[in-house]
């Protein structure tokens, strides 16, 4: 079993590098670095036939989209738990949460962050507008279903929907309307980012800017 993650800090490889030290495997780390272009250079597309970060390489075999990974990673770790059982209520509730976070929000990211990219120059202002209005309502979601006290977004426990929605509330940070500004999802966050994978990982990708306060005499 070898894995190779090609990332970029902060990137939609965030969600799939915090499940590897999560999950405690081999794996060895490729940074691509997007602000430069390296995503569409001759070696990446190589590796990635869209240009998007993340690939993992799985045994030689190249795999894309973050959500899939997660899953994949899911299923060929069982012993981990981060994905509920097939055929229970748990179950349902996370394929239905999975499909939400890769359906609605990272689409609407992807027009937040990439509106003049995809599309055009002029119209970027309104895919830009829109696509906040539907990250705030997917946040409004997201903070109802945390409204009844639930430690983790499904089951009780933890699994593949934490990573990817904690990724995603990320990248609300700099917007008008940070994930956080919601109580249930402030407190969430708080949890999710005290975990010692979450910390290694911002470590390795050097991010400093999103993590929890730590007390003026250094204990937690
Ligand atoms: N649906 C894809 C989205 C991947 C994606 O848009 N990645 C961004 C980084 S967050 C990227 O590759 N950006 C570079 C580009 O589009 O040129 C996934 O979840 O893996």
């Amino acid at each position: 079993m070898s894995y190779v993650l090609y990332y970029s800090p902060g990137a939609a490889s965030m969600a799939v590098h915090w499940m590897l030290l999560e999950l405690g495997v081999p794996f060895e780390a490729k940074l691509v670095d997007i602000k430069a272009g390296a995503q569409r250079s001759p070696e990446y597309l190589r590796v990635s036939r869209s240009g998007r970060i993340p690939t993992l390489v799985i045994d030689d075999v190249p795999c894309g989209e973050s959500t899939a990974l997660l899953m994949l990673l899911a299923e060929r770790h069982p012993d981990s738990k981060l994905a509920p059982e097939p055929n229970t209520r748990e179950r349902a509730e996370w394929l239905e949460m999975m499909v939400y976070l890769a359906n609605s929000v990272l689409p609407a990211m992807r027009g937040l962050f990439y509106a003049d990219k995809d599309g055009d120059a002029q119209s970027a202002d309104v895919i830009k507008g829109f696509a906040l209005k539907q990250i705030k309502s997917c946040m409004e979601h997201l903070d109802r279903v945390l409204d009844d006290g639930r430690p983790y977004l499904v089951g009780n426990r933890l699994s593949t929907a934490d990573f990817l929605a904690i990724m995603l509330m990320r990248w609300t940070r700099n917007t008008a309307n940070p994930a956080t500004s919601w109580t249930n999802i402030a407190n969430y966050v708080q949890r999710l980012r005290a975990r010692p994978a979450f910390i290694e990982l911002c470590a390795r990708e050097g991010l400093k800017d999103w993590l929890n306060e730590v007390p003026a005499h250094g204990i937690i």
